[in-house]
């Protein structure tokens, strides 16, 4: 079933039970590769989701601010973005350009994400594509500008969000998971993982 909430196509149950455990298994890869860290912010304090990146470039946010970077904060290169995510880009967004970056979000029980925009890419005219596993997500989708009225819809696992066109610099946020809520991950958790074209 596909929604449009404020411009973003949201594909609820896009990927079925054997996708899903497919995904992780890759994820665990990466994870294995490239292991989760906790960004430190800007404004000091750090984040409370754990994450990693895939492809040519990961996404990285320290003191001086938010950045894509070709190495792991440990030192290495990212690891390749697994194909079945390359797939699920190319099946929703129709491109032949493959994202530069998969940035990998682990929210731990308690784990949220203050509203933002994804602007830390080159082109805006490209879509960045969200893929949602594990716990479900109380996702928030706000405006162009900062402020003003949101909406809030429960993401799932499996569910796909593709923010593009009018809604690609739309502020958006996770407030809370409900910890324990899918079997997926068997110690609890929500992974989400967005496809960014970055240069
Ligand atoms: O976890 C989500 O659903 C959104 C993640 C997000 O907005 C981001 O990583 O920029
Ligand atoms: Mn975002």
């Amino acid at each position: 079933m596909k929604l449009s909430v404020r411009g973003f196509d949201i594909h609820k149950g896009y990927l079925d039970a054997a996708a899903q455990g497919d995904l992780v298994a890759d994820i665990r890869d990466v994870v294995a590769a490239a292991p989760l860290f906790s960004p430190d912010t800007p404004y000091g304090k750090p984040m409370s989701v754990r994450m990693t990146s895939a492809g040519s470039v990961g996404w990285y946010s320290g003191r001086s601010g938010y950045r894509y970077a070709e190495t792991h904060p440990g030192g290495g290169s990212w690891p390749a973005i697994p194909q079945a995510i390359l797939d699920v880009w190319r099946g929703l967004t129709g491109l032949d350009r493959d994202p530069d970056c998969c940035l990998i979000n682990f929210y731990g029980e308690g784990a949220r994400m203050g509203m933002h925009q994804d602007r830390d890419e080159a082109d805006f005219s490209w879509p960045v594509l969200s893929v949602s596993l594990g716990d479900a997500g109380l996702f928030r989708i706000g405006n162009t500008t900062r402020g003003g009225k949101t909406e809030s819809l429960w993401l799932e696992s499996g569910d796909v969000v593709v923010m593009g066109g009018d809604a690609r610099l739309t502020y958006h946020g996770v407030d809370r998971i409900r910890f324990g809520s899918s079997s997926l991950l068997p110690k609890g958790g929500r992974i989400n993982l967005t496809c960014r074209v970055v240069r």
